[in-house]
């Protein structure tokens, strides 16, 4: 059949376009086309190597002024310790963040999660970046960093988060946010920090890898009610509430809150879990007490204490983010708890989240979500969580990783 392979070729290029074309992986980037990131026609160039796609600048070589903002904004640097800016964030998010592609749900992040996902160690007040308008002083555009070790294979790569990229819907298509994106870049940049991370709903180039959100109905009468699921065919809601019905208590013995003294312990179990992972967080004790000691509606986490020997064996963590629910009369807020991080080695996974699944009930969400990274195809189907229909694209900034990253690869939850 060797005749035949010039034909194939053919074919399999005829076959990559329309792939490409319907992916939107074939249209044009006017400004990611400028940026060290992986670019659609490399996709699949093996003779590419792993790691950063340019070298530093010196520093004293990084533009030292801000970016130009069209005459009638200015930039701002958010204070996030003040109750008053975290205000303008709050609402300028809550009014103009991510919808589902239905306009039906609006992401709405509280004042504390924004104090949490802002202020972690050793963050730079810099990276908090706000635009206002000159005239009221209205906060209009937000996009914000902060420092993390993440380890891409065997290197420990010092990156930005990006996360809360937001201009107001009046202010749309204006090419605001190439210039939001060069600002951050910038003061990144003078940090001596020259990678980051990020997620979007959106394909942009090129994407390290693509997850799926599940959804596990905690309330179904009320997803049902306000739009967020359906009811399946041949089922009535008395049949669908007994369906997604959970104990009164968590099963697990052992299963306790995380406290302050379990700190290294968790680091301990995290890291070895992690390092399992193509791309993953480099977590030390400090980033544990901050991304994972309980904080009351905002993250939770829970672990597994042997009777016996009280060795903790087992670790599982949520992160409170509700929704306002646009325009219906009987709710205004879907309240949802999403996956962290999970690690089990004793008790079955499927069993350390199900225990999760009570804890969320008793805390009274509607939905539990989780991504389809890390292990966590091992309990989705079992514990009845559903495909949902958004897709999240991981991406980094100069940082080139060979392409064909399964979202199972991935050890790594942005906020
Ligand atoms: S993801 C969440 C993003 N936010 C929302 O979806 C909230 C609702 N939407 C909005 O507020 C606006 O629509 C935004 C775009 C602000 C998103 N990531 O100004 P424009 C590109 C990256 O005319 P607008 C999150 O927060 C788009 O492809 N780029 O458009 C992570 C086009 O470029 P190109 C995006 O709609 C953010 C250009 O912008 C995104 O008014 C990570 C159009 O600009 C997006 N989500 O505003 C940011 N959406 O022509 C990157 C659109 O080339 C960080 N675009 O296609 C990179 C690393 C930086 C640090 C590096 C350090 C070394």
């Amino acid at each position: 059949n060797h005749d035949g392979d010039n034909n194939n070729n053919t074919s399999l290029e005829t076959i990559m376009q329309s792939f490409q074309d319907s992916m939107s992986f074939g249209k044009r980037h006017k400004f990611w086309e400028t940026q060290p990131v992986g670019q659609f026609k490399d996709v699949g160039d093996t003779s590419l190597p792993e790691g950063p796609i340019e070298p530093p600048t010196p520093l004293s070589e990084v533009k030292q002024e801000p970016y130009n903002l069209p005459s009638a904004y200015e930039w701002t640097t958010c204070d996030m310790d003040s109750e008053e800016t975290c205000d303008e964030v709050y609402v300028l998010l809550k009014n103009n963040y991510v919808e589902d592609d239905e306009n039906m749900f609006r992401f709405n992040y509280s004042k504390e999660f924004l104090s949490w996902a802002l202020r972690v160690p050793g963050y730079y007040r810099s990276w908090h970046i706000g635009v206002r308008a000159k005239a009221s002083k209205k906060l209009v555009a937000f996009i914000s960093g902060v420092p993390a070790r993440i380890r891409v294979r065997d290197e420990v790569v010092k990156m930005a988060e990006i996360n809360f990229l937001c201009v107001h819907k009046k202010l749309r298509s204006k090419r605001l946010a190439p210039v939001m994106i060069k600002e951050v870049t910038r003061r990144v940049h003078l940090e001596n920090i020259w990678q980051a991370a990020y997620t979007a709903g959106v394909v942009l180039p090129t994407p390290i890898t693509t997850s799926q959100y599940w959804h596990r109905s905690l309330n179904p009468k009320k997803l049902i009610d306000v739009g967020f699921s359906r009811l399946g065919p041949r089922m009535t809601m008395s049949r669908t509430i007994k369906l997604y019905k959970l104990p009164e208590s968590t099963v697990t013995l052992g299963f306790r809150k995380m406290e302050l003294r379990d700190v290294p312990a968790v680091t301990r179990l995290l890291r070895n879990y992690l390092s399992k992972f193509a791309v993953a967080p480099d977590f030390d004790e400090n980033d544990v007490e901050h991304w994972l000691l309980p904080i009351e509606n905002v993250v939770d986490s829970f672990l597994v204490e042997s009777p016996e020997n009280h060795k903790i064996t087992d670790f599982c963590s949520f992160y409170t983010l509700p929704s306002s629910i646009l325009g219906n009369q009987t709710y205004s807020t879907l309240r949802a708890a999403y996956s962290f991080y999970n690690v089990s080695t004793k008790t079955p996974l499927p069993q350390l989240m199900n225990d999760a699944l009570i804890i969320a009930k008793q805390k009274d969400f509607d939905v539990f979500n989780a991504l389809d990274v890390m292990h966590n195809v091992n309990f989705l189907k079992e514990l009845k969580f559903g495909p949902g229909d958004g897709q999240l694209h991981y991406y980094l900034y100069n940082y080139r990783v060979r392409s064909g990253l399964k979202p199972s690869e991935l050890g790594l939850v942005l906020l």
